[in-house]
C-alpha cells in the first residue's frame, strides 16, 4: 500500500487555516491524500519523504491556488418554478412583503413544488447544484421549505439527500417546515400547522434521517419569535441542532431568540441590534450574510458587520440561493457582494464561504480549511492570488474540484 493515494504539488495553498499568513497562504505547497482525507499539508520543501516517494497517483496543478473546496451554508436550491415573473411585478414598484401578503412569494413557489414530479424537482436542483460545483463548492447545505406539507417537505429532503449521490458534493439538509403558513392553515390556523411542524414534520425528518438541522423563518410575514421557539423546543426535543432567518426585513428580535436557543447560526441580520449581536457572541452563534439576497431585493438595512467583527460574531458567507430573493448561481459573484454591498475584507469573504460556513454547519472538523485529518475537499483556480476570487465579477476561474480526494460522485467511487 502506498503511504498515500493522490499528491497535489505544483502549486500555491490557500489553506484558510487560522493563525498563520493571510489566507493560511502556503507558496510551492503539496497536499497528501489518503483514505479521502489530507494526510500532509504543508511548504514542498518540507514533504516527509514517504510521501514524495510513494504517491500512488500525482497531480501537478500547474502554478494554481488550492482553497478548500467552497461551503455554502444556506442554500433553498430545490424548489419547483421560478419567480422571474413576480421579479418583473417587484421591478414595478411592488414589494416582496406586499407580494407575500397577497399570496405570492414563498407561496407561489410551495404551488409549483407540490405540482412538480419527482424527476423535474431533481433535474433542476441538480443543475442549480452543478453551477455552484463548477465554480468551487464541495459542501452545500439544502433547505426545504417548499413543501409545507409533511409528504411535500420530506420529499424536498429527500431529493437534497438524492443530489450528494450524483455530484461531488457533500449534501447537508436543514428542515424549514416553518417557512410560511400553507394556504390551507389561513386565517385562524397558525398554531395547528406550527403543531404539524413541531409534532409530525420534526419526528418524521429526525426518525427518517432526512435532516441535519431545523430552520425557522422569524418575520412578521412567516413566524413569531414565539412561534420560532416552538419549533426549536421539538427540534431539541429530537437532538436535532437549530438556525434562524433573523431579521431580513426587520428587527424582530431574531438574533436574541436564535442566541438564546444556542442556534449553529442566525441568518440574514440586516436588522439585527447591537443587543442581539452581544447575544450572538455570548452563545457562540454564527451570522450567516447573505448579500445576495440583499441585493436582489433592493435591501436598505445592511447587516452589522462592525459590531460582528468587535464582539468577535464569526461570520459566514452563502448564496440562500432560491428563487424568490436571492436566485444567484454563482458563488463567487456572492463573495464579491459581500465585499461591495457589506465590506467584508476578500480575506473575510473567502473564510466565510470556508472555515467560518463549516462551522456554521457543524462540520468544523470535518471541512473548510487545508489541515490534515479533513476531507480532501479542494477547490483549484487560475488565479494569481487569493483575493481575486472576490474580484473578478462574473466569469469562473475554477479549475476543477476534488471531494473526499477524487474528481466524481460518490456514486462512482469505489
Ligand atoms: N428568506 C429568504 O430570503 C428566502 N427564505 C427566507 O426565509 C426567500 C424564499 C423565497 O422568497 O422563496
Ligand atoms: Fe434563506
Amino acid at each position: 500500500m502506498s503511504a498515500c493515494d493522490l499528491l497535489v504539488t505544483g502549486g500555491h495553498l490557500a489553506t484558510m487555516a487560522k493563525g498563520g499568513a493571510p489566507y493560511g497562504a502556503v507558496r510551492d505547497g503539496a497536499v497528501a491524500v489518503a483514505g479521502g482525507r489530507i494526510a500532509w499539508v504543508g511548504p514542498r520543501a518540507e514533504l516527509p519523504a514517504r510521501f514524495r516517494d510513494d504517491a500512488a497517483a500525482r497531480v501537478d496543478v500547474a502554478g494554481r491556488w488550492v482553497t478548500p473546496g467552497l461551503v455554502d451554508c444556506h442554500t433553498h436550491l430545490v424548489f419547483g418554478g421560478n419567480r422571474a415573473r413576480e421579479f418583473e411585478t417587484r421591478l414595478r414598484g411592488a414589494t416582496y412583503e406586499e407580494i407575500a401578503r397577497a399570496g405570492g412569494g414563498i407561496l407561489s413557489t410551495v404551488a409549483a413544488t407540490r405540482a412538480a414530479s419527482d424527476t423535474d424537482l431533481m433535474d433542476t436542483a441538480r443543475r442549480r447544484l452543478e453551477a455552484l460545483c463548477a465554480a468551487g463548492v464541495t459542501t452545500v447545505e439544502i433547505k426545504s421549505g417548499y413543501g409545507l406539507d409533511v409528504i411535500s417537505e420530506m420529499r424536498m429532503l429527500r431529493v437534497a439527500r438524492a443530489l450528494q449521490r450524483e455530484l461531488p458534493v457533500t449534501v447537508q439538509t436543514t428542515l424549514l417546515g416553518a417557512h410560511a403558513l400553507p394556504p390551507e392553515y389561513a386565517g385562524a390556523r397558525r398554531d395547528a400547522y406550527v403543531d404539524l411542524v413541531c409534532q409530525e414534520m420534526i419526528p418524521h425528518a429526525a426518525e427518517g434521517g432526512l435532516a441535519d438541522a431545523v430552520d425557522a423563518f422569524c418575520e412578521r410575514i412567516a413566524f413569531t419569535p414565539g412561534e420560532c421557539a416552538r419549533v426549536f423546543d421539538a427540534a431539541a426535543a429530537h437532538g436535532l441542532p437549530v438556525r434562524l432567518h433573523a431579521d431580513q426585513l426587520s428587527d424582530y428580535g431574531g438574533a436574541a431568540l436564535a442566541a438564546r436557543y444556542a442556534a449553529r447560526s442566525a441568518d440574514h441580520l440586516e436588522y439585527t441590534s447591537t443587543e442581539g449581536v452581544r447575544a450572538m457572541a455570548e452563545a457562540g452563534t454564527i451570522a450567516v450574510l447573505l448579500p445576495g439576497a440583499f441585493l436582489f431585493l433592493g435591501g436598505s438595512g445592511r447587516p452589522p458587520v462592525e459590531a460582528f467583527r468587535r464582539y468577535g460574531v464569526p461570520m459566514a458567507v452563502a448564496s440562500d440561493l432560491n428563487p424568490g430573493s436571492s436566485p444567484i448561481l454563482s458563488p463567487l459573484l456572492v463573495l464579491s457582494f459581500a465585499c461591495i454591498l457589506f465590506g467584508l475584507t476578500p480575506e473575510e469573504a473567502l473564510a466565510g464561504m470556508t472555515r467560518i460556513a463549516a462551522r456554521a454547519l457543524g462540520m468544523a472538523e470535518e471541512v473548510g480549511t487545508l489541515e490534515v485529518g479533513k476531507w480532501a475537499d479542494l477547490a483549484l483556480w487560475d488565479v494569481g492570488h487569493p483575493s481575486e476570487l472576490s474580484y473578478w465579477l462574473g466569469g469562473n476561474p475554477c479549475a476543477g474540484t476534488l471531494h473526499h480526494g477524487a474528481t466524481g460522485p460518490e456514486s462512482e467511487r469505489a
